[in-house]
């Protein structure tokens, strides 16, 4: 699927320090590995809904995380789908009477708008469920094959032949000693049963279907239903692939195994994160992501904002009240990636007053403090992508450009402005888009 475009990306002098990300695994910190290449996978929409602040603040966090790589001048292979075939993009398209292709079609569209002007720069590949189906069903054959996989007999009205993941013959087989990491069910997550239990039926899945043999069996190939798109699944009958086996096929596909970040929110840790991993081992043997990062969870009104519960605020509409999508970015990275926090008209206010007094720093830059402010930006965010702290260095380098009485500097607005640009994705100046 084509990608959106990529505005200009400065090069700046010298190079962001090591790179430090919290593991969710973990619970820890971690220097992320070294390497002339690095890759990310991070888990992209369900088109079926407008793109709102929640989905923004996860694409931006880990578009400074693609930043952070660049700056240290390595190449980054970034990989995202797009969930467009799934049970909730079929229901919205059933509820507004619209076919659900062209629900789809419409909300990558305004996704791609919001990406290119909050200026996240794009993945180099941009990949569609529906177009990983003839690399999913071969894996699918191959789980059954191994016998982690099986498929469940039809009741109360529900066809015969539905594949289901078998978490429990996933977790006996990845002890094998021969594999390089052992997986086993909590192992990203580190969740109780019960815990699992609760997000799993929350998230997507179904632990009450009859015939599982484990009530958290995920789902990896649902056969053909009368009223349902489907497609050809050789073997497997017509239907249509579940959703982790997605995110796994597609990251193999593109990515070295391990690669080294996947990324999402916090709400796909569990199921989806866990049980893509268990897919990734049942497959190749080998672990999917060196380092699981996952962003807080973005609120409206003292709620999470969600889809479902319909608290959004979408970027789209801001854009289309003339707001400056540089506004909504500074907005986002005023809070640390890994917060849950509210969205707020104040907090757009505030946004939009920063952003001016730092243009308006840019004519009376001090000689010599561009070089000390881009230090202070890439220590901040090579320290688990501490946006707020580097936004924080940013006013107190206006604040000092403020204060001098000196002639401005040319050279140090050129490079601070660079820095902002490269580094946070702002644009202090204006740069005219380019294709990437
Ligand atoms: N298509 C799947 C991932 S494979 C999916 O979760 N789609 S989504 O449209 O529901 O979410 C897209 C991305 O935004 C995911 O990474 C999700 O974790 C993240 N996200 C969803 N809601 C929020 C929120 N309120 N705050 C922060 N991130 C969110
Ligand atoms: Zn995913």
């Amino acid at each position: 699927m084509k990608t959106w475009m990529s505005h200009a990306l400065p090069q700046l002098p010298g190079q962001m320090p090591a790179i430090n990300l919290y593991e969710s695994t973990q619970g820890t910190v971690l220097a992320l590995p070294s390497g002339a290449a690095a890759s990310l996978y991070v888990c992209g929409i369900t088109p079926y809904d407008a793109t709102h602040m929640g989905h923004a603040a996860t694409y931006v966090a880990f578009d400074l995380l693609n930043r952070a790589w660049r700056d240290q001048h390595r190449t980054v292979e970034y990989v995202q789908n797009v969930t467009d075939i799934d049970d909730p993009l079929l229901e919205r398209a059933t509820r507004d009477g619209v076919d659900w292709r062209e629900l789809a079609a419409t909300q990558i569209e305004l996704f791609q708008a919001d990406m290119e002007a909050l200026n996240v720069l794009p993945p180099s590949h941009y990949v569609g469920a529906v177009e990983a189906i003839e690399w999913i069903v071969p894996e699918v054959l191959q789980l059954l094959q191994a016998g982690v996989a099986y498929a469940v007999a039809g009741s109360d009205g529900e066809p015969d032949g539905d594949i289901y993941f078998s978490v429990e013959a996933a977790s006996a087989a990845a002890q094998d000693s021969s594999l390089e990491a052992p997986w086993w069910l909590g192992q990203i997550s580190g969740l109780n049963a019960g815990e699992m239990l609760n997000f799993f039926a929350e998230r997507g899945g179904d632990p009450q279907r009859p015939g599982k043999r484990h009530p958290l069996d995920a789902l990896l190939w649902r056969v053909h239903r009368d009223g349902e798109p489907s497609w050809d699944g050789g073997a497997l009958g017509a239907g249509r692939p579940g959703w982790h086996i997605e995110c796994t096929v597609i990251a193999q596909r593109f990515l070295p195994a391990p690669f080294t970040v996947q990324g999402g929110g916090s709400d796909l840790i569990f199921p989806h994160h866990e049980v893509g991993a268990g897919h990734a081992y049942a497959l190749g043997g080998k672990a999917m992501a060196r380092r699981y990062a996952h962003t807080g969870m973005v609120g409206l009104d003292g709620e999470k904002m969600s889809k479902s519960l319909g608290n959004l605020v979408i970027v789209s509409q801001l854009r289309a009240e003339n707001v400056e999508p540089a506004a909504i970015r500074v907005a986002i990275l005023a809070n640390h990636y890994r917060s849950d926090w509210f969205w707020t008209r104040e907090l757009l206010n505030e946004a939009v007053a920063r952003l001016a007094r730092w243009r308006a720093a840019l004519a009376t830059a001090p000689e010599g403090s561009a070089a000390q402010l881009l230090l202070e930006l890439r220590q901040a965010l090579s320290e688990d992508l501490d946006a707020p702290r580097a936004l924080a260095a940013l006013d107190a380098w206006a604040a000092a450009s403020h204060a001098g009485n000196a002639a401005g500097s040319a050279a140090d607005a050129a490079l601070a402005a660079d820095a902002v640009n490269a580094l946070l994705g702002v644009e202090l100046q204006n740069t005219p888009a380019v294709n990437g």
